[in-house]
């Protein structure tokens, strides 16, 4: 695929919203006239599909037009596909990726499919994204899965219809990717993931940008190795146990304590990366297992923010009769470790945007990207939290 970049040369002032312009006939205001931009028809990914970019539902859809400067107008606005070229790109296997049309960065169309709005973790993504593509005047359709993966297959199947030029998914499960995956590549749409990682060849994806979750399970169990002197009764709040992000956090955790033959796991169970869900397990295992239990590690700092209620509502001191450990470092973590009851995070980096956006131009731009990101983050404890409070991004 090919596309043409902006040279960087937009112009804010006259940013449209919602103007569910058909690909076949855009009209774009470049240095202030307005011209009719050709933007080449991609070929369809089936027989009969939909091609045109008009939204479905314009209410859902989050338009961030950019208007070229002048710089950009001589060598993006009036180029188009040859008829050749057209004539050449039919679908054909998963191998056999779709020829597109060069387009300007202000033209594209992106697709993302979020898994929800569980954590606070997750929101401070979504904005993070939103944000940014609002910052770049590129188009953004943000579908919520609101936690439910055939929400997103549908969603992403839909992108693919629409003729989106690149999706973006943060796939709630890591399974059941492959078919849909393999149809954006016919359709010549290159994806990247975002937060998680999805179990499918890498060949049908550009990138995946995630943090290394074994190192932050890791980070955890190791912290508190350290603060128990290696014996600990531990509950495990897991995540989304289908999300490659609980295993990988699960392992890493059972591999730093592995060292430790007294500390134990007692109950390990899933409370969805939710808070409401982190607390109601808590509030079972905490009955289940009276007097037994010293500390919680929870696969999210929500999670572990239900559980810390829950220890509350026992009659227990959460961060003392019972320490807690979590993952994601977001700012209501911060203000539970102020208040002295919770003990550490470990940093999850939920700022995606800018690297996101970045990688996004350069597949646009026909550049390579490394197949994986990784988005480094750190071990925050308590007694830096009140120092630390106001830096915190998200
Ligand atoms: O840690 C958690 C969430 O996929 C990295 O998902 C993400 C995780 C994050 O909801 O809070």
């Amino acid at each position: 695929m090919a596309f043409e970049s902006d040279g960087g040369a937009s112009n804010p002032a006259h940013g449209q919203h919602g103007n569910g312009l058909d690909a076949h006939d855009r009209s774009v205001v470049c240095s202030g006239v307005r011209r009719k931009a050709v933007i080449a028809p991609r070929p369809p990914a089936t027989a009969g599909r939909e091609t045109s970019m008009k939204p479905r539902n314009p209410v859902s859809r989050r338009v961030f037009l950019s208007i070229l400067g002048s710089a950009s107008i001589a060598v993006g606005c009036a180029r188009s596909e040859s008829e050749a070229e057209r004539a050449t790109s039919k679908p054909g296997s998963a191998n056999d990726t779709a020829r597109r049309a060069p387009k300007k960065l202000s033209e594209i169309v992106i697709g993302f499919s979020q898994t929800g709005a569980e954590s606070s973790w997750r929101v401070a993504h979504s904005k993070s994204v939103q944000e940014e593509a609002e910052k770049r005047k590129i188009q953004l359709l943000f579908a919520d899965g609101q936690n439910v993966h055939n929400n997103q297959i549908n969603a992403v199947n839909g992108f693919i219809t629409k003729g989106v030029d690149i999706i973006v998914i943060a796939p709630q499960e890591s399974l059941g990717w492959k078919p849909t995956l393999k149809e954006a590549k016919r359709a010549g749409i290159p994806v990247v993931l975002t937060s998680r990682g999805v179990d499918a060849d890498e060949d049908l994806y550009e990138t995946v940008l995630v943090a290394d979750f074994v190192w932050e399970g890791r980070q955890a169990g190791e912290w508190l190795a350290k603060q128990t002197n290696g014996s600990a009764r531990i509950i495990e709040l897991v995540g989304t146990p289908a999300a490659d992000v609980a295993t990988m956090r699960k392992a890493g955790f059972a591999e730093a304590i592995a060292k430790h033959p007294d500390m134990k796991i007692i109950a390990s169970q899933s409370g969805d990366f939710t808070r409401t869900k982190g607390k109601a397990v808590m509030e079972t295992l905490l009955s289940a297992h009276k007097g037994e239990i010293n500390a919680v590690y929870a696969h999210n700092d929500d999670m572990a923010l239900g559980a810390i209620q829950a220890i509350e509502a026992a009659g227990l001191k959460p961060g003392k009769d019972i320490l807690v450990v979590s993952v994601d470092a977001v700012k209501p973590a911060f203000e539970a470790m102020i208040e002295g009851k919770l003990n550490a995070t470990v940093e999850c980096s939920a700022v995606h945007g800018p690297l996101l956006f970045d990688t996004i131009e350069k597949i646009a731009r026909g550049e390579k990207v490394p197949k994986r990101t990784i988005v480094p983050g750190k071990v925050f404890e308590r007694d830096q939290a009140a120092a630390l409070i106001s830096t915190r991004p998200y």
